[in-house]
């Protein structure tokens, strides 16, 4: 075994190699930990928004509104988003109420169930009539209106004496019935006014605090519209927060309806209001819906700029619609609310959000009492089609419950 040693060398050779190979993998994997940590971190990215049209020569000649007393507002540029080319197709409106009643029988379902528990007791004490008489405030239905609906059913207890439970409900479900009241006329003015420039659109602005869900029911009503078969169009007059635009114009995308918008925060809100409508008559849209801004720096403010909206979105005929848009489950506050708007502008409907969200479903009583204007639509959740026509009859049912 005189060639030891060249085994000896092999074996060295090979542990060096393998220290080698081991130093060089180790280099690698830390190189590419670092190149992973100092790499920018992946995003999932929403579907690209269609790019910018380059705006029709229209667009640049927008004459300014003249809106009389004041300076006018400043031309701002305006961003038309194009509608996407694959766009849904919105549930029709018709009946949505008596679909959703289930959301409804959350609200309204305590009051209307203590109610009728209470009626249907043998004897009515006046400690029974005083329970009635709390259930109704604790439901929202109002001071006025819940001493009426008392007073009145005392008199038919008295008169008729109440036999079974299904009399009871039968009598609770017309004198409610009648405290909503079935006369007022909820339909949405859809028309231009007779005095209109020829070929103006409807239009339909939407005020409210700040969270009541005013950018959602323009959304909703959109849709509402396209189900319809008309031609609706957008106005950002939300300029207040820079994502407003963008939450608006994505409602509008998704059933292909353009939003008229600008994109530098703190813009000229009547003047989108008036561009808006200036564009809805431009590219032949049945109705102009205008978002507005829910708070501003002080109340003064708000007011002066939301009656500064309306006159310019009145520039070629009058608003149709001036919708209050109310959150239910803020009760009586929503009503200080209402009061401060009814100042401001002239409401002409209410859209009472969230009622799926609330057993204050008596707000609609209290609310229409206090404004002087029904309530047209309401908001019983926040999908897409969520948005119903107020009906007096589906919405007493959803509070009483099913049979
Ligand atoms: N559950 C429920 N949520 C609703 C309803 N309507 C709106 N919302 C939700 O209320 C929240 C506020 O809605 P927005 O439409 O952004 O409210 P806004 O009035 O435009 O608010 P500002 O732009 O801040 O003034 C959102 O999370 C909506 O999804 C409704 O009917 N039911
Ligand atoms: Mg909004």
């Amino acid at each position: 075994m005189e060639n030891w040693w060249i085994f000896l060398v092999i074996g060295a050779i090979i542990v060096v190699a393998l220290t080698l190979l081991t130093l060089s993998v180790r280099a690698r994997k830390t190189r590419d930990e670092v190149r992973a940590r100092t790499a920018p971190q992946t995003t999932t990215h929403p579907p690209q928004p269609p790019s910018t049209p380059t705006p029709p020569a229209t667009e640049g000649t927008i004459t300014e509104p003249e809106v009389s007393g004041e300076s006018k507002p400043a031309l701002e540029p305006k961003v038309a988003t194009a509608p996407e080319p694959e766009v849904e197709t919105p549930a029709p409106a018709a009946g949505r109420l008596v679909r959703l009643r289930a959301r409804l029988a959350r609200s309204g379902s305590p009051l209307g169930s203590t109610l009728l528990r209470i009626l249907s007791r043998d004897q009515l004490s006046e400690d029974d009539w005083e329970e009635i008489e709390e259930s109704l405030l604790v439901a929202d239905v109002g001071t006025a209106p819940a001493m009426e609906l008392v007073d009145r059913l005392r008199e038919e207890v008295r008169v008729q004496g109440v036999s079974d439970l299904g009399a009871v409900r039968q009598l609770l479900r017309e004198e409610l019935i009648r405290l909503v009241d079935p006369t007022l006329d909820r339909s949405l003015a859809l028309e231009p006014d007779a005095s209109a420039a020829e070929g103006a659109p409807a239009t339909i602005l939407m005020v409210g605090v700040n969270g009541t869900g005013k950018t959602t029911t323009v959304g909703k009503l959109a849709r509402v519209l396209v189900a319809e078969g008309k031609k609706p169009l957008l106005g950002a007059a939300d300029t207040f927060r820079a994502a407003a635009a963008e939450q608006l114009t994505t409602w509008g995308r998704r059933v292909g309806v353009e939003t008229v918008r600008s994109d530098r925060e703190g813009a000229d809100p009547a003047s989108v209001a008036f561009d808006a409508v200036d564009r809805g008559a431009a590219q032949g849209a049945d109705v102009v819906l205008v978002d507005t801004a829910g708070r501003l720096q002080n109340k003064a403010d708000l007011m002066a700029e939301l009656s500064k909206i309306q006159r310019a979105a009145s520039r070629k005929g009058p608003v149709n619609e001036v919708l209050l848009v109310l959150d239910a489950t803020t009760g009586q506050n929503g009503l200080v609310q209402a009061r401060v708007f009814a100042e401001a502008v002239d409401i002409t409907g209410v859209v009472l959000t969230k009622l799926d969200g609330t057993a204050k479903g008596g707000i609609v009583i209290a609310v229409q009492r206090e404004m002087g204007v029904p309530v047209k639509l309401v908001g019983l959740g926040e999908g897409p089609d969520d948005l119903a026509p107020f009906e007096v009859e589906p919405f007493v049912d959803g509070i009483l419950g099913e049979d």
